[in-house]
């Protein structure tokens, strides 16, 4: 049974790190200033702009290109040890390659970095957080085998340049968010929707290109005390009942164990689920192959163990079942179909946001996803790199304060029973470009005001709270921010 209605003031683990995060393409703004070419959002955004909602675009998001030193002062404020952001390639690398590099995104890193060293906080880079150059989606994107080089090149300028002051990296953000929602699905883009088949190809050049990162890092760029790894998403999926443990444990391992199986089981591949589903599917309906590509022997020795820490993004819990009645029916290929059960949320979970419909607080989730991830991956080393819940604009935002306490609770238990969580990052430092949900939903700790030019960034309560606890370092479930005190430095 789990835990976490404690109410005694909780320290955290000494040299346990806080953080917050935010991505180029939902903060920076400025898409087509100082020589930066267009990425996948910029024309998912200018050339169907209404799939997103009130046709948003990122086209200024925050204007964090400017805003930088804003956004460090408010770092200071809360007092972070680490922020966590990433680089856009098209900005950088505007053909792509690395025969011009952009000085003018250099310089902008740079300061941004700088900034934040000169108040000893830590810059944590994530090289690609879905923003990838159009002109390499125009050639197949993540599902042509080219990209392990394209990746690895960009990769290598990024260590040459900003190497030097960075000692954490995050290879990939979301591989699945990347290869289900933008090539299975439609709710990202590139949004192909050829599942069961996109997908799978996807997810082997994107692990390819992470191992090769990880390899090329360690062995010629590797500082004393760096650390380099991959960041995952997983919701926790609960099985509806005893009769659906076995879809709940199969449905872990084609979402979560798709990618952190090759990379964190002592055999490495993919989970064996996938290729005996995938496998068995295709057969059936009519393919010569499976959907599934193969990894070489050589492959699967360089993508096991190639990562040094386990990069979580964690948010909500499912249920999970399998409808007997559909088995044995081989429907046209898809991602769930080949994972055979049914994911949803009870309708009275309680959500953060109406608009929000995928996140409900489930802390206890987070809890067992912990868990689950010691005993199935020897517990590895675990970095939180998002966790955090939706809002309506307004700076009285006690529902995430609450979904913070509970799910900082549910991360102690984990810890307390030998997870060994290692930092903790909230998603997300202020408002900004929620993908398909534009502007609506609002993720800060600070809010920023759309309505004026400067973007203004104002602390919420929750950015009081969470001042407070990295002051102390101490979870008190009963911790009421005052806020008639200015947030100061
Ligand atoms: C993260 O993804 C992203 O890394 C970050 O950029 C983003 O801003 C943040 O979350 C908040 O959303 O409609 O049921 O298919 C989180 C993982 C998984 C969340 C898919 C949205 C859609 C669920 N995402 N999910 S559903």
């Amino acid at each position: 049974s789990v835990k976490t209605e404690r109410h005694e003031p909780r320290k955290f683990p000494d040299g346990f790190r806080f953080g917050t995060a935010t991505a180029s393409y939902q903060v920076e703004g400025a898409w087509n200033v100082d020589g930066k070419s267009e990425n996948i959002w910029d024309r998912l955004s200018h050339t169907q702009p209404c799939v997103i909602n009130n046709c948003d675009t990122g086209d200024v998001a925050d204007n964090s290109y400017y805003n930088y030193k804003r956004d460090v002062e408010m770092m200071r404020e809360l007092g972070l040890d680490f922020y966590r952001f990433s680089i856009s390639w098209s900005r950088l690398l505007p053909t792509s390659f690395p025969d011009h590099i952009n000085r003018e995104a250099v310089h902008y890193y740079n300061n941004l970095i700088d900034e934040m060293l000169k108040y000893n906080i830590e810059p944590m880079v994530t090289l690609y957080h879905w923003d990838l150059p159009q002109k390499l989606q125009d050639l197949g994107g993540w599902t042509n085998p080219n990209m392990v080089d394209w990746f690895t090149d960009y990769c290598r300028n990024i260590f040459e340049l900003f190497g030097d002051r960075v000692k954490t990296w995050f290879t990939i953000n979301e591989p699945r968010e990347v290869c289900y929602q933008g090539y299975a699905g439609m709710s990202k883009a590139p949004n192909l929707n050829i599942s069961g088949y996109a997908e799978y190809h996807c997810a082997k050049n994107l692990l390819v290109s992470h191992a090769k990162v990880y390899h090329m890092y360690k062995n010629e760029f590797n500082k004393e005390g760096d650390t380099i790894g991959i960041v995952l998403s997983s919701r926790w999926c609960e099985p509806e009942s005893e009769k659906h443990v076995q879809a709940a444990e199969d449905i872990f391992q084609f979402e979560l164990g798709q990618y952190a199986h090759p990379i964190f089981s002592n055999t490495g591949d993919w989970p064996a689920v996938m290729k005996n589903n995938i496998a068995s599917k295709s057969a059936a309906q009519g393919f010569y192959r499976s959907r599934l590509p193969e990894f070489t022997p050589d492959e699967v020795e360089m993508v096991k163990g190639s990562s040094d820490f386990f990069g979580l993004n964690h948010y909500t819990t499912n249920l999970v079942y399998r409808n007997e009645s559909v088995e044995g029916y081989h429907a046209s290929p898809s991602y769930y179909d080949d994972a055979n059960a049914i994911l949803y949320q009870p309708a009275d979970w309680v959500g953060s946001y109406p608009g929000t419909t995928w996140l409900k607080v489930v802390p206890w989730g987070f809890h067992k996803l912990l868990n689950k991830i010691r005993e199935e991956y020897n517990n590895p080393p675990v970095y939180i790199t998002e966790n955090g819940c939706a809002t309506n604009p307004g700076i009285m935002d006690d529902s995430r304060v609450s979904y913070y306490m509970s799910y900082l609770a549910a991360m102690l238990d984990a810890i307390e029973e030998g997870s060994d969580v290692q930092l903790y990052t909230a998603w997300s430092l202020m408002d900004n470009f929620e993908w398909y949900f534009g502007y609506d939903d609002r993720f800060g700790l600070y809010e920023v005001d759309y309505s004026v030019e400067e973007r203004t960034r104002t602390p919420r309560k929750s950015a009081y709270f969470y001042k407070d606890l990295l002051r102390t370092r101490t979870l008190d479930v009963h911790y009421e921010p005052d806020m008639s005190i200015p947030m100061e430095i």
